[in-house]
């Protein structure tokens, strides 16, 4: 390519893949400038308009392309909104005698860029489809069945194999949290992956550009003619419906078998959330028409997304909020329960996932499912009130700050931390085991015995493998809301623990 950048796995992430100068030959591409001057082509496009790139370069456009045909794209541009805007022109004449296109155009700082691909007939309705796609999700009333729905409604416009809904988590590594399959096809559900699958170039043009597929992973790329136009500029195909990929992703999904990829952006608060993943075992291109209306789909999936996932953290919250409460009152109506270890770690493993606890109470110590031995906890205390005097306190790697934890991370990986009293060594200490315990990893997807390459790296269970070392010895994170209900109950504990004493002095007075 132009920029004569050598891909390997060591620097995937500083590929320029939006510079490529190669599209996917299922279409064809001229880029003009602002006077109509032909720029670039793609080589193929003598398919299209039967002059070769070196007859066009240069040239007016108008020579090349009918006169209806460029007054349609002429009065699409013209209601162009928006930086990042592709306009979208279907089932259009482009020359005398040759047959509808779809077209999708968009302006690369002052240029137009052109892309044709040969119309497809399907009969879809997208809007109607659409409509229906998320009426359908509307109707799901928890979070795993509109993530379900989401997956076989992307499917069902689509097409293909195997839909993923594949989401991020704060390390970017990634997770399949739901699937829809062809019948007979093996499930990735439950998979994790690395940050790096997905390099941070890739997820930034994933947030411009939300939709994308690779027709033919078999399919030889077509050249940009020139490739550095003649101020020496690469064509930025970050908006390009036709751009081809890196020869390392080909190489991933070659791997896995796939025979074309599609995913479609999730983006929640400006945010990459995930992407819906999918692959077919053979080739495939969905018409534009459909890939519009996934689009579409996915956009319309993400507000819904995002206003549920808002929804969801505030009933988690108030519902917390009610047992900190209840607990209260309970305290209030009895003091004894305070002395009562057993009784307040309960209480507050209600409010916030663990798999056990330790509480540390006036010397007494109480330990509860999940836990380290009390010599153990002894020095997780003694840690919690060199760093979090007085303060919640969570990580969901307590051996990156007391090394002797690497020992029992397989039970206590993870602690969120509460100080219960205003004496500095009462806690309430809740454990998270080391994540893998949790994560399944079943099957084999990798059938493929012929690698590429770069080996068997670029496959899931290596995939998985350079996930496994990343999350080792950690658990599953608290979260900014689990953190607020605990902090929600420090507060509830010390103001009972005051109102007691205040209650003391009143009686002693
Ligand atoms: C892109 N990697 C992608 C994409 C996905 C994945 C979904 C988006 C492009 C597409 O739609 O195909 C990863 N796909 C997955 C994962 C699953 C899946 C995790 O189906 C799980 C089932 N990829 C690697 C490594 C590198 C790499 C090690 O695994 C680099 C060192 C690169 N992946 C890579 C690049 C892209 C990519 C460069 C961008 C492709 C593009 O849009 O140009």
């Amino acid at each position: 390519n132009a920029l004569d950048f050598a891909v390997d796995l060591t620097n995937c992430d500083r590929e320029p893949i939006h510079v490529l100068g190669i599209i996917q030959p299922f279409g064809y591409l001229v880029a003009v400038t602002a006077d109509w001057i032909v720029n670039r082509v793609s080589a193929n496009i003598a398919e299209l308009t039967g002059a070769g790139p070196h007859h066009m370069l240069g040239r007016p456009l108008s020579d090349f392309i009918s006169a209806d045909g460029l007054h349609a794209i002429r009065n699409r541009l013209a209601v162009m909104r928006g930086p990042d805007a592709v306009e979208r022109l279907f089932a259009q004449k482009l020359t005398a005698d040759g047959g509808a296109f779809d077209v999708a155009v968009h302006m690369v700082s002052d240029l137009f860029v052109i892309e044709a691909e040969p119309a497809v007939e399907d009969g879809l309705e997208a809007a109607a489809m659409v409509r229906a796609m998320v009426n359908r999700l509307d109707q799901t009333d928890n979070m795993t069945a509109f993530l379900r729905e989401g997956a076989r409604q992307v499917r069902a416009i689509t097409g293909f194999d195997r839909v993923m809904v594949y989401r991020f988590d704060e390390q970017l590594s990634g997770e399949v949290v739901a699937e829809a399959l062809r019948p007979g096809t093996e499930s990735f559900l439950g998979l994790h992956y690395p940050a790096s699958d997905i390099p941070a170039q890739a997820r930034k043009l994933y947030l411009r550009n939300i939709f994308r597929v690779i027709a033919d992973i078999g399919a030889t790329p077509i050249a940009l003619v020139p490739q550095l136009d003649t101020r020496g500029v690469a064509l930025d195909q970050s908006l390009s419906v036709l751009r081809a990929v890196s020869p390392i992703h080909i190489e991933y999904l070659k791997n896995m078998g796939v025979g074309a990829s599609l995913s479609i952006s999730i983006i929640v608060g400006g945010k990459l959330w995930g992407l819906f993943a999918c692959h077919h075992y053979s080739p495939k291109l969905p018409s534009f028409a459909a890939r519009t209306g996934a689009e579409l789909f996915g956009q319309i999936f993400s507000l819904m997304l995002e206003s549920r996932e808002r929804r969801e953290a505030a009933d988690y919250e108030s519902r917390a909020r009610m047992t900190a409460d209840r607990l209260m009152a309970t305290i209030a109506q009895d003091n004894s329960l305070l002395e009562n270890a057993q009784w307040l770690g309960e209480v507050v493993a209600d409010a916030i996932p663990a798999d056990g606890f330790g509480v540390y109470l006036n010397g007494a110590v109480s330990l509860s499912g999940l836990a380290p031995n009390e010599e153990q906890f002894a020095a997780i205390v003694g840690l919690l009130n060199r760093v979090a005097a007085g303060q919640v306190y969570a990580t969901d790697s307590l051996q990156a700050v007391l090394p002797e934890a690497s020992a029992y991370s397989d039970i206590a990986a993870g602690v969120i931390a509460i100080p219960v009293s205003r004496s500095p060594r009462d806690y309430v200490v809740l454990f998270r085991s080391e994540r893998l315990r949790s994560v399944r990893w079943a099957g084999n997807p990798e059938k493929q015995v012929e690698y590429g390459p770069n080996g068997p790296r670029l496959t899931p269970r290596k995939s998985f493998e350079a996930w496994s070392e990343l999350v080792k010895g950690t658990s599953n994170p608290f979260t900014a809301a689990e953190r607020r209900v605990a902090e929600s109950l420090r507060m509830g504990m010390i103001e009972v623990l005051i109102r007691l004493s205040e209650n003391v002095d009143k009686e002693r007075a």
